[in-house]
């Protein structure tokens, strides 16, 4: 009730809502209505109540809650049917317990912070409680295994959209799966697949965004390398707001390559907005390190790298790290 109360304010916070037109569309007691605006006040909702008048919602705190990030989207399925935890080992695992129990395309996993939070290759992910975007999203495409990369891809444009739409700042990916500000990582992807040789199950996107992380809210490890939107932009952004501008952009960007398998348009963008092409890199894989200068990307988002001889190899993202040569860039 407390959740279908701060919906009708978010809706209409123009104008005061009154306990009486409340309790009459939910059906509820007048007592009811006061007691549930007086929890979304302990939450840290300013409820402004004026005689005669009624209620009316004033700053929304920044916390993960279902009718705030409701109230931002405009999605038709991502992010419509949510799971939030105050505390959660991994999102990403959770979605995917999820999706094997049958759990539909664009459902939601997010967390205030994340236990064990996980990157690439059995890497780990700090999460903070109450600083970043830990959510994984489900998908059930109908394209084949070898185009799951481009989903990754098309997370990464989503994710540079809403930076830009929100912040104003111009965010950057390295190939493959992280965004960047001023060379610092301020957000990583971790794209994880159940499928058959042919048929796609599902795809997770997990999405990590240090969002408003102070500097300190770093490990020292990270010092250097990680960065939050507070610290490159000195804005505080509502983590809600942004989750759904994120799956706002990426369903735009989903259904349109959905409808028509065309990727080129896409990838023209990515391109664009990658930095690691034209760079001299290194590559990590299991089977080795080598040294080459990345030149381009194939249609299946693999990376293409030159050699020192001349020679040319195709890295897929599943298997390595790619880094600068002078360190992370
Ligand atoms: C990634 O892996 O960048 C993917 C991160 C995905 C995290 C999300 S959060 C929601 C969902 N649930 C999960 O459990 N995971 C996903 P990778 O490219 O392997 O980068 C990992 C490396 O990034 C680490 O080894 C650190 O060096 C660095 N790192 C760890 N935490 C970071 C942070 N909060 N900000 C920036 N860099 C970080």
């Amino acid at each position: 009730m407390k959740d279908q109360i701060l919906m009708i304010l978010m809706q209409n916070r123009e104008r005061f809502f009154s306990g009486e037109e409340i309790s009459r569309l939910l059906g509820v007691s007048r007592t009811a209505v006061w007691k549930a605006v007086r929890q979304l006040r302990d939450d840290g909702f300013e409820v402004e109540s004026v005689t005669s008048r009624g209620y009316r919602l004033g700053r929304t705190p920044d916390i993960l809650n279902p009718s705030l990030l409701q109230s931002f989207l405009k999605t038709k399925k991502l992010g419509r049917k949510t799971e939030f935890h105050d505390s959660i080992d991994s999102t990403n695992t959770r979605a995917k317990e999820l999706a094997q129990e049958g759990a539909a395309h664009g459902t939601l996993v997010a967390a205030e912070e994340q236990r064990k939070g996980r990157g690439r290759l059995g890497r780990s992910w700090d999460s903070p409680p109450g600083m970043g975007i830990w959510m994984s999203v489900i998908l059930r495409p109908a394209f084949p295994p070898r185009f799951a990369p481009r989903m990754t891809a098309l997370a990464g444009l989503a994710v540079l959209d809403a930076v830009n739409m929100l912040t104003g700042s111009r965010a950057l990916i390295k190939w493959p799966n992280d965004i960047i500000i001023n060379r610092k990582k301020v957000c990583g992807i971790l794209t994880e697949m159940q499928a058959d040789p042919d048929l796609i199950e599902y795809v997770i996107i997990g999405i990590g965004m240090n969002v408003n992380t102070p500097k300190e809210g770093f490990p020292e490890e990270l010092a250097h390398s990680a960065t939050s939107l507070l610290l490159e932009t000195g804005q505080e952004v509502n983590r809600c707001q942004m989750t759904a501008c994120i799956l706002n952009s990426f369903e735009k960007l989903y259904d349109c390559y959905e409808k028509t398998t065309d990727f080129s348009g896409m990838m023209e963008r990515y391109r664009s907005q990658c930095i690691t092409l034209g760079k001299r890199v290194r590559v990590v894989s299991l089977s080795g390190e080598w040294e080459g200068t990345a030149l381009d990307l194939t249609e299946d988002c693999e990376l293409v790298v030159e050699l020192e001889d001349g020679s040319r190899c195709t890295v897929l993202s599943g298997d390595v790290s790619v880094r600068g040569i002078a360190g992370y860039l």
